[in-house]
C-alpha cells in the first residue's frame, strides 16, 4: 500500500499533493504522507526518512494543539525566522504559531540536521527538475504562502539540537535557519 502511494506520488507529485495533505489532516500524521513527501523526491535519504514514517522521529513526535504547554510564535520573512534560536526541554510540547509575512512562499521544518540536509537536496533536485516547490503538510514540516497563518504542534522527546529551516531553494544558505536547544 505505501509502496502504491509512494509510485503515485512520484509520477504525479503534484497532482497528489493536495488530496493527501487533506487525508493527512484528518489523521494527524500518516505514513502515506511521509512517503508522499519523499516519493516526490526519490533516492538515497527516502530511505532514511521513510523509516520515520507514521510521525515518529528520533527527536520527538507531533502533537496536538491543546497538548501544548507552551506557545512560540514565530515570524517568517525573506529570508529569516523570528526568533531564530529557542531552548525547550525534553518533553516538552511546543505549539508553534507560524506567519509569513515575507513575499514568497517558506516553510517551517523540524529536525535533525542530517534530515534537513537530506530534505534540501530533495527540494533543489525538484527545482532543477523544473518542478515548483511542493507544498506539504506533515507532522514536522509547514509551508507557507505569503501573509499565511499556520500552526504545528510538536513534543520534542530527545535532549539535542534540533533545527528548523526553510529548505525551498536557496532559502537556508540565505539565513532562513533556526535552532532549538532541546535541555534534559
Ligand atoms: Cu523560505
Amino acid at each position: 500500500m505505501k509502496k502504491t502511494i509512494l509510485m503515485s506520488a512520484a509520477l504525479l507529485g503534484l497532482l497528489l499533493a493536495a488530496p493527501l495533505a487533506q487525508a493527512h489532516d484528518d489523521d494527524g500524521m500518516g505514513p502515506g504522507m511521509m512517503g508522499q513527501g519523499m516519493g516526490s523526491g526519490m533516492m538515497g535519504q527516502g530511505g532514511m526518512e521513510h523509516g520515520m514514517g507514521g510521525g515518529m522521529m528520533a527527536f520527538g513526535h507531533p502533537a496536538t494543539a491543546a497538548q501544548a504547554g507552551r506557545t512560540v510564535s514565530i515570524e517568517l520573512t525573506d529570508m529569516a525566522f523570528t526568533p531564530n534560536s529557542l531552548t525547550v526541554k525534553a518533553g516538552e510540547t511546543v505549539l508553534f504559531k507560524l506567519h509569513n509575512s515575507g513575499t514568497v512562499m517558506h516553510e517551517f521544518m523540524l529536525g535533525t540536521a542530517a534530515m534537513q540536509t537530506a530534505h534540501r537536496r530533495m527540494m533543489a533536485a525538484e527545482a532543477e527538475k523544473g518542478l515548483p516547490p511542493h507544498h506539504h503538510h506533515m507532522g514536522n514540516a509547514v509551508s507557507l504562502d505569503p501573509g499565511e497563518a499556520a500552526s504545528l504542534a510538536w513534543t520534542f522527546t530527545q535532549p539535542g539540537t534540533v533545527e528548523y529551516d526553510c529548505n525551498l531553494p536557496g532559502h537556508y544558505e540565505s539565513g532562513m535557519k533556526g535552532t532549538i536547544t532541546v535541555t534534559p
